[in-house]
């Protein structure tokens, strides 16, 4: 082990005697909520690519952050490099006693001059990235290919107008599947980075859209000829990098799976700032998953309200994480899923525990929620106020209407018959947010 990369030893759960160092606000692994470990409710993971493999570039400047595995160092010796950055990962993820992690293939291993060279490469970090885990426990909630960086996926991976372009896709999600599984990696993670289009003047929109079933259907294939259990995941985005993203939004992804038959084969990762950008809340986009049984995984971030881009800054509001976590609590919680910090510090924020810090404050502000998600869910206002707003349906005019039988002839013959005269109700907003508000304020 080389010399530690950050100033910062363990960060003490909340429960523990104060004492030196930092410790948690709130998040206590052991700490029941509603008869269920904080640790197994959220499962945290921490992503390596915002983490260690960016240097904090932006479009108008250069890096601005200490990742000395980065730039000359890759260039000298990639695969040195690439075992500072693992000892550096691992060493956070022990500082902050998050369960989990994920990555990308690239982010992992650098790649090489021919896929075969590439495959080789990852398969060697898996082995030393594998048996860091064993050392520290620390467990793979999910790994992913990088379909977007190289400008062979200039125009898309699956979704590309050169089917070599396609097969290139194909060899590394085969590769980073495999390892995925050999390391125990609990999902899969599919983001389709750049499959949609810059201008429709060049796209065939319907051709594109088999191409992309068919890859989807492939991987679904080759997961299960390999024998993995892990879950599939696709990550619903709007756009950027492209004008128009195939994966737009959940309700999107649904409905594409549903025309190719794959709704059985694939979940939902469902990102905060991805689903800001779709002009929907992070709340609706968990709740369309967990409503449709497509609910896998999270990536907490948050967006800038003022700006409209994918900004992926950590999550700090409770509010906004608790109706959330409430969603996620009533519809039985993660499964395989958990909840990665694909989130990234600021530019300015050049200090190496900056980054120690910045998940310190996510993971207790997502702690904080999941006590009030709980709270909500004791309390039963919304539950039963949401019960009894749709009563009427359990009842016999509800009843008829699904019943096979009828029609709309049979149902406009007996509202004429009976005469009824529905009476608008209050939908009571106002009053179910204050509740919201009273259980955000006294949750303990
Ligand atoms: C991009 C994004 C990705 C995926 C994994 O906006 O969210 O990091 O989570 O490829
Ligand atoms: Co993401």
């Amino acid at each position: 082990m080389s010399e530690p990369f950050f100033g910062t030893g363990p960060v003490r759960p909340a429960g523990d005697e104060p004492g030196e160092g930092l410790q948690y606000e709130v998040y206590d692994p052991d700490a029941l909520v509603g008869g269920t470990r904080m640790e197994d409710h959220l499962r945290l993971a921490v992503c390596y690519w915002h983490s260690f493999c960016s240097p904090g570039a932006d479009v108008f400047g250069s890096g601005t952050w200490d990742r000395p595995w980065l730039g000359e160092a890759a260039a000298a010796d990639p695969m040195a490099a690439a075992e500072a950055e693992l000892d550096a990962a691992f060493e956070l993820f022990t500082i902050l006693g998050t369960p989990f992690y994920c990555f990308h293939d690239l982010d992992l291993a650098p790649a090489g001059d021919s896929l075969r060279e590439s495959r080789a490469n990852l398969e060697a970090m898996a082995d030393q990235a594998g048996a860091k885990m064993d050392e520290t426990g620390v467990r793979l909630l999910w790994g992913t290919a990088n379909l977007f960086g190289h400008p062979r996926y200039a125009a898309g991976a699956a979704t590309n107008p050169d089917p070599d372009v396609f097969t290139h896709a194909a060899a590394q999600v085969r590769a980073v599947l495999e390892v995925t599984h050999r390391l125990g990696g609990e999902n899969y993670v599919l983001w389709g980075g750049r499959e949609g289009y810059d201008t429709l003047l060049n796209t065939d929109l319907r051709r594109e859209g088999e191409q992309l079933a068919r890859f989807l259907s492939l991987v679904a294939e080759h997961k299960h000829a390999i024998g993995f259990t892990g879950t599939l995941l696709i990550e619903p985005k709007p756009h950027e990098p492209t004008k128009h993203q195939y994966d737009h939004d959940a309700a999107a992804i649904h409905g594409f799976l549903d025309r190719h038959g794959l709704v059985d084969e694939f979940k939902l990762n469902i990102e905060a700032n991805h689903a800001t950008l779709s002009g929907h809340s992070f709340h609706h986009e968990v709740a369309y998953a967990v409503g449709h049984g497509l609910l896998g995984s999270i990536d907490a971030n948050r967006g800038d309200p003022q700006n409209g881009w994918d900004t992926d800054q950590f999550p700090n509001s409770v509010e906004e994480l608790s109706l959330v976590l409430y969603e996620i609590l009533r519809g039985g919680g993660l499964g395989t899923g958990g909840f990665n910090f694909d989130a990234h510090l600021r530019r300015q924020s050049i200090d190496r525990d900056d980054l120690v810090h910045a998940h310190v404050g996510a993971i207790d502000t997502l702690a904080r929620a999941l006590i009030v998600a709980q709270a909500l869910v004791d309390d039963g206002t919304l539950a039963s106020t949401r019960a009894e707003r749709y009563a009427g349906w359990e009842g016999p005019t509800g009843q008829a209407i699904f019943d096979p039988s009828a029609t709309l002839a049979s149902l406009a013959d007996e509202a004429e018959s009976a005469d009824r005269r529905p009476q608008p109700v209050s939908g009571r907003q106002e009053r179910l947010e204050n509740e919201v508000n009273r259980v955000l304020w006294t949750a303990r």
